[in-house]
């Protein structure tokens, strides 16, 4: 098949998405074309039947608001004919979506066919979506695409209640490559950072407001208190200065690192033992699940589809969103006994392996092909 891509080239996790999807799907042979008004960061190396065109956005004092959406859609139309695309898949509906459906109407009316499936990722319907700014279009998307798949059910039962859609939208949860996370634990990095063999906890995220890096950092005091750690941060964003403050009044200062973006994170995360995700909502919650690729268990909120993830009280443990209490205690319960510290880190990647690319993908694959063949009936 020939396939189009388009995804945030950043390194939010539908973007990570797209691009790991891309690249697996040119492994099985397709031919891949990403489109992005950057080149996706994880699209990091050569593959003959990988290409990447880039939406140029043209500049012109009258626009405050460079207009991307039509630079997109024009670029869409532009790659699908030339290229000879079979399909298009876009990742998160903002504005991906309505500028597939833009395409898909113009190449309609020069005879070109071209399927646009939208996958759903989460901000997209749960906290920017749904605003009123933006829902008429969204739901239109939504309703004009010819598939449609959410990364999980509770994303997909958000979607039924936010939008006017009964769209039949297929549950394709996030994966990861496994094999690529299981590198070896670098001891030297777990030495320099924790010379008492302190238990190390760890957050990774683009702090914002949602992910609510404030209660990471009480959760991590109140752990703090009763098993010697420190917490690593992982990643940057409008959030950190609070996360800063909170720390210096805490009194956290030297037990918290603030790494900043790192790449790649798994040589972090695996010399972990607790990964704390404290967020308000998570369609899915990706980063978790790269946390217990390299066997690191997750106190989260049980909140949006986080629980299709985690298994509360095996791979980790869940608490009602804000309840810093709790997690702590949990945080505390696995990690006060080497025993127990070790079963859940080995459920963690137990877990972890459902949710591998080799079993994803071709669910992605058997779906476009679903897609295409309802296109000639
Ligand atoms: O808001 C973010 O966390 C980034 C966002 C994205 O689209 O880049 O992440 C969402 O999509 C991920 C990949 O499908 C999910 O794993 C995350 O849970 C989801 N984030 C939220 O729902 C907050």
């Amino acid at each position: 098949m020939k396939i189009g891509i388009v995804c945030y080239p950043t390194y939010g996790g539908s973007g990570v998405v797209a691009t790991e999807l891309g690249k697996a799907l040119a492994q099985r042979g397709h031919q891949v074309h990403f489109i992005a008004y950057k080149q996706p960061a994880r699209l990091d190396s050569f593959m003959s039947n990988i290409f990447y065109h880039e939406v140029n956005v043209s500049t012109y004092p009258l626009f405050d608001f460079p207009p991307y959406e039509t630079s997109l859609a024009s670029t869409l139309v532009d790659v699908v004919k030339f290229e000879k695309l079979d399909i298009l898949h876009v990742h998160y509906a903002i504005p991906h979506a309505s500028a597939a459906i833009m395409a898909k109407l113009i190449l309609a009316t020069e005879g070109i066919n071209i399927p646009v499936i939208t996958t759903l990722h989460g901000t997209d319907i749960t906290l920017v979506g749904k605003d009123s700014s933006f829902e008429p279009v969204v739901t239109y998307s939504i309703n004009q695409s010819d598939g449609v798949t959410s990364v999980s059910d509770s994303l997909k039962q958000d979607t039924y209640r936010h939008f006017k859609t009964k769209k039949h939208i297929e549950v394709i949860p996030n994966f990861i490559d496994v094999s690529r996370f299981q590198k070896q634990a670098k001891e030297h990095f777990k030495k320099a950072i924790a010379p008492q063999n302190e238990k190390l906890i760890v957050h990774t995220s683009n702090f914002r407001k949602v992910k609510r890096v404030e209660d990471v950092i009480k959760i991590f005091g109140k752990i703090n208190e009763k098993i010697p750690s420190k917490l690593l941060l992982v990643g940057d964003g409008p959030e950190r200065h609070h996360a800063e403050m909170l720390c210096r009044e805490l009194n956290l200062c030297g037990s918290t690192l603030f790494l900043g973006k790192q790449n790649p994170v798994e040589e972090i995360l695996s010399v972990c033992d607790l990964f704390l995700m404290p967020s308000e909502t998570e369609s899915f919650g990706l980063s978790a699940l790269e946390a217990m690729a390299c066997q690191v268990p997750v106190i989260a909120s049980n909140a949006g589809g986080i629980p299709e993830l985690i298994q509360n009280g095996i791979s980790g443990f869940m608490a009602e969103v804000g309840n810093v209490d709790e997690m702590a205690a949990k945080g505390i319960y696995i990690l006060e006994n080497e025993e127990r510290l070790h079963q859940f880190k080995a459920n963690a990647l137990a877990r972890a392996l459902e949710f591998d690319i080799n079993n994803i993908v071709p669910i992605y694959e058997s779906f476009y092909l679903k897609i295409l063949s309802e296109q000639t009936k």
